[in-house]
């Protein structure tokens, strides 16, 4: 099996498909007519395969398939792929559907322990840590800074006004000599505001109403202790009786709220930072690629490694996790409608300048192209019409422009595409299992309604509020199933096929993986001795592309 035919050249008058090796030629390098006519005729066939479609308004343009079978073979998975895609799945279904049993016929669910019966085999170090630690609200604080989603997190300045927490309440989390007043004009108080979780309508699953919050929590960079929550309001538009709940309430009311905190986050970080941010806007440029640009064109060449299975993967989230009777809609609160609005709502200020103001990375990649070449590359402009004019056209504040004019907006537009799908993705992707595993620090769903009255938190009623048997089961059957090491993956950086053979592309890639191998060791050496290591970055566990 093959995936991307990169090259063909002519013997006599008889066009030889040559696979991926060779060198790398933009339009104006094909001087034969019929050069230039097969360069056509590629992409006329390509067209007809591969086509756009509005999954749903508001939203970008996706790959015109029902689902994956719908695909052409060459951007399915292989049968490796295939085969431990669904034996894992499967794997981690029936572990956890034997204990679930095991519990139903068992005891009953009512402690916060009774999580640890779902947490036998699938396990990782950072999960038992999670599982240890999770209560504390150094631990909290620390994962908004060193989780999976890292962006939720601002310094504040000035408290929002619809955040009812006073000076006098939050006194006793701070050193003794100084106020809330001195702290937020210091810089050492932040706020994560979920208002984008504000009226998003809850599921209801198996006839019963699921619930959701849009939480403002505030915390304080404690010299000591570190970043702690000193606050949480659960609604964004309080009235009198709206707790604000603190870290001197009785325990089990400051738990439950931060788990609210939490159960917010899983929707954000899931749907927003993982699924839209990254998924779905590779998804354009993959289209885009196949459409308009022929497999022996230099960007072609260059971006095939960083789109591989992302249709697929992307399919088959479409048909079984978003779907109206997917995963999210059987066990996440915001299944059903709300996933939906929440994306629009999220993609109505996402914008291209947002991607690549998060670059961590730049791409040593260099062109060397001048500006005019790119201006006057048709087929470049016509694969960034597609992307701005067909995928990203009904995200409103985008703000892609639909030429390239220069070899900076190019180079720029590359690297955030190969940034997006490497080291954004696996900053979202591999952390979940370590942070959601252990339900109750990230909880998918939650039963009841925020609580109203501090002193009714029982333990009762946070059981009842948690996901129950089932729910749980299943957060952790696929989180771990997307969070683990892909046995087949491919590096960041590692080319399995030789897209390029020139010497200077060569080089190029040499020093490319110097560096990266350098990052590595940098990586390492910061998070030596660490009690929890930040790794997700490392090179080493980069995914070339989006394949999960
Ligand atoms: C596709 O039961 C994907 O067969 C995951 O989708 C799981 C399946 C299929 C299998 C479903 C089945 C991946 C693409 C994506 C993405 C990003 C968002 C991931 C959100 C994961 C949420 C976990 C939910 C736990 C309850």
């Amino acid at each position: 099996s093959y995936t991307f035919p990169c090259y063909r050249w002519l013997v006599g008058d008889k066009v030889v498909i040559e696979l991926r090796e060779g060198t790398a030629k933009k339009i104006s390098d094909d001087t034969l007519p019929l050069e230039i006519s097969h360069r056509t005729a590629e992409l006329l066939e390509r067209q007809k395969i591969y086509r756009w479609l509005a999954w749903a308004p508001g939203i970008p343009k996706c790959i015109d398939a029902k689902s994956e079978a719908d695909l052409p073979q060459d951007v399915r998975f292989d049968n490796e792929k295939r085969s431990d895609f669904v034996g894992s799945l499967h794997y981690a279904l029936l572990e956890l559907s034997l204990k679930k049993l095991a519990i139903k016929f068992g005891k009953s669910w009512n402690d916060l322990d009774d999580f640890k019966r779902i947490f036998w085999k699938l396990r990782s170090p950072i999960a038992e840590y999670t599982m240890k630690h999770w209560k504390e609200d150094s631990f909290f604080g620390y994962q908004f800074l060193n989780g999976s989603n890292p962006r939720m997190i601002t310094r504040c300045k000035e408290l929002p006004s619809n955040f009812l927490v006073m000076g006098d309440m939050v006194q006793s989390s701070l050193i003794p000599t100084t106020t809330l007043k001195e702290e937020l004009m210091k810089g050492n108080i932040f706020l994560v505001d979920h208002a984008i979780m504000d009226g998003i309508p809850a599921n209801v699953i198996r006839d019963q109403a699921q619930h959701i919050a849009a939480p403002l929590c505030l915390l304080y960079e404690h010299p000591e202790k570190g970043l702690i929550p000193i606050s949480i309001q659960l609604e964004q538009k309080p009235d009198k009786d709206t707790p604000i709940f603190l870290p001197s309430d009785p325990p089990l009311a400051w738990l439950l709220a931060k788990m609210w905190v939490r159960h917010s986050e899983f929707q954000v970080f899931q749907l927003l930072s993982h699924l839209l941010r990254t998924h779905l806007v590779v998804e354009v440029i993959c289209v885009a690629t196949l459409r308009q640009l022929p497999a022996v064109h230099t960007i072609y060449k260059l971006l095939a490694p960083h789109l591989r299975y992302t249709l697929e993967i992307n399919c088959r989230g479409r048909t079984q996790l978003i779907s109206p009777d997917g995963i999210f809609k059987r066990v996440v609160s915001t299944g059903g409608d709300g996933l939906l609005i929440l994306a629009q709502r999220e993609y109505e200020v996402l914008t291209y300048r947002f991607l690549y103001s998060v670059l961590l990375i730049l791409m040593t990649v260099d062109v060397l192209w001048s500006d005019h070449e790119v201006e006057q590359d048709s087929e470049i402009q016509a694969w960034i019409n597609e992307v701005a004019v067909e995928g990203f056209v009904d995200v409103p504040h985008f703000g892609l422009a639909s030429e390239l004019k220069t070899k900076e907006e190019l180079i720029t537009l590359l690297s955030v595409v190969i940034f997006t799908s490497t080291a954004q993705h696996a900053a979202t992707n591999n952390g979940q299992f370590d942070w959601c595993a252990w339900v109750p620090n990230t909880p998918c769903t939650m039963r009841h309604p925020p609580p109203t009255d501090k002193d009714a938190v029982t333990m009762d009623l946070i059981m009842d509020t948690l996901p129950d048997i089932s729910q749980s089961c299943l957060q952790m059957a696929i989180t771990w199933h997307l969070g683990r090491a892909q046995p087949d993956a491919i590096p960041m950086g590692q080319y399995v096929e030789q897209y390029f053979t020139e010497p200077a592309a060569l080089k190029v890639i040499d020093k490319f993986r110097k560096e990266l191998k350098e990052l590595e060791e940098h990586i390492i050496a910061q998070n030596e001795g660490l009690e929890l290591q930040y790794l997700y970055l490392c090179p080493s566990r980069m995914e070339n592309s989006i394949t999960i």
